[in-house]
């Protein structure tokens, strides 16, 4: 990234797993324009409530920074202070006035990505909604802290009190209209959503760490029909590249058609306030028959990806959806995976021009038809096989005398279509 400005990551140590998300940190700092040259944490359960760190601490920070400054060009000195945690207006104003240096906290920091990379009306709404929500649940922390310290000195605690409560409204204000001219953008999806949920087409959704390769699989999926007027996605060694839920129909020759959704890619505890603003959009995971997860293999902390991927679906509510796990970037792992992949697991590489593309979508198909009932059937010339194979899935046919005798699995929401088929023919 250009222009990154340096900066130094705080952090209390809390727990083993605090390297995996200091380095998850670094790497959103990163992409939010900070460039990490030092760390420095503090082992402490509970954050201070006016200093975040403890109070010894922070002097010793402000130690840091004093001699920061005399840094060379061989040792450069850093501008900011990262935390990569969620501090509020009192803990930040303290700190920044005994540091003398802005201090940047975790939300903050994802808020500024997901800024960044918001290109489509909605998404840049979605992402003032979120901001303000931000906003304004700090003013809520600012309105308690603010009763702490001036509690009993009579008049100004009250005038105090106001001026916070009057800029709460005013952002819960300009929340309603945000919202409200949300709501007529969405309109055309929340048609075309409707539309697609009365369908008998099968719907799957495309979830996952962000990064891993989701926008890619609808791609590669898009690339093997034989004609695809559908628009690709947007794929970009990015995270957050994806802030747009799209979905786009695959038609392949051979496998039954199905609608896929990509969707916004998580991290570890993605503020909330992110999670409500792109609720609407992330609820069409709970819709889906089927939830393909693309997990980057190639990282080491892919199990932890895993379990973040999952918390981040419990906090929406999805449950008892039918799950696939895409192991993919399979070209960057260094050898043989010394397990096999489970009946629900598939290792994949989806750089373009990979040929493991029909694995995939085999994969895909076998899963989507995997409640469906499996008949074997002749189907006769005069009839529409490529509809017939758009709407069921063949598994094996045979083209003979009489028609294509065929093993398919039937969608029972279509079936009513091929009636004629388990008739006794004249
Ligand atoms: N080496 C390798 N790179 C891959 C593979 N699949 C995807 N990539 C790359 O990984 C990067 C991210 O891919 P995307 O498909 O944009 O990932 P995403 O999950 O949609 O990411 P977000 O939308 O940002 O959450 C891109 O640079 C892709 O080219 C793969 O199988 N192998
Ligand atoms: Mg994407």
């Amino acid at each position: 990234m250009l222009n990154e400005e340096n900066a130094a990551v705080f952090y209390l140590s809390k727990s083993n797993d605090d390297l995996y998300y200091l380095n998850e940190f670094i790497s959103l700092a990163r992409n939010a324009g900070y460039k990490v040259i030092e760390k420095y944490s503090q082992k402490l359960d509970k954050p201070d409530k006016h200093t975040f760190f403890g109070s010894g601490k922070i002097m010793e920070i402000r130690e840091i920074i004093r001699n920061n400054d005399e840094k060379t060009d061989n040792y450069p000195s850093f501008d900011y202070v990262l935390v990569n945690d969620d501090i509020n207006p009192l803990q930040k104003k303290i700190m920044e006035d005994i540091l003398e240096m802005p201090v940047i906290d975790r939300s903050t920091i994802i808020l500024k990505i997901f800024e960044d990379n918001a290109k489509s009306k909605e998404a840049k709404l979605q992402v003032e909604i979120a901001k303000l929500r931000y906003t304004s649940n700090q003013l809520v922390d600012a309105m308690a802290s603010y009763s702490q310290v001036t509690s009993g000195t009579g008049r100004n605690k009250g005038e105090g009190e106001k001026a916070i409560e009057l800029s709460k409204r005013q952002i819960e204000n300009k929340i309603v209209a945000k919202k409200r001219e949300l709501e007529t953008i969405k309109l055309s999806r929340r048609i075309s959503r409707a539309k697609r949920n009365k369908s008998p087409i099968p719907k799957v959704a495309v979830v996952g760490y962000t990064n891993a390769g989701k926008s890619s699989l609808i791609n590669a999926l898009l690339s093997y029909q034989h004609s695809h007027p559908n628009k690709t996605v947007l794929v970009k060694d990015d995270v957050f590249a994806t802030l747009q839920t799209s979905t786009r129909l695959i038609n392949c020759y051979g496998y039954p058609a199905f609608y896929i959704t990509d969707t916004v890619g998580f991290v570890s505890r993605l503020p909330i306030y992110l999670i409500e603003a792109f609720r609407s959009t992330l609820e069409e995971i709970k819709e889906a028959d089927l939830i393909v997860k693309v997990v980057d293999f190639s990282d080491s902390h892919y199990e932890e990806h895993i379990q973040t991927t999952a918390d981040v679906l419990s906090q929406l509510g999805v449950e008892n959806v039918p799950t696939l796990f895409l192991y993919n970037k399979y070209d960057q792992v260094a050898g043989t995976p010394t397990t096999l992949p489970k009946e629900n697991e598939l290792y994949s590489c989806l750089l373009p021009n990979e040929s493991n593309i029909s694995e995939i979508i085999k994969f895909i198909s076998q899963n989507i038809a995997k409640k469906w009932k499996r008949k074997n059937i002749v189907f006769p010339f005069e009839k529409d096989f490529s509809a017939f194979m758009f709407d069921n899935y063949v598994q094996k046919f045979k083209e003979k005398e009489d028609g294509y005798h065929c093993t398919a699995y039937f969608n029972p929401l279509s079936i009513y279509k091929y009636d004629y088929l388990f008739k006794p023919r004249d």
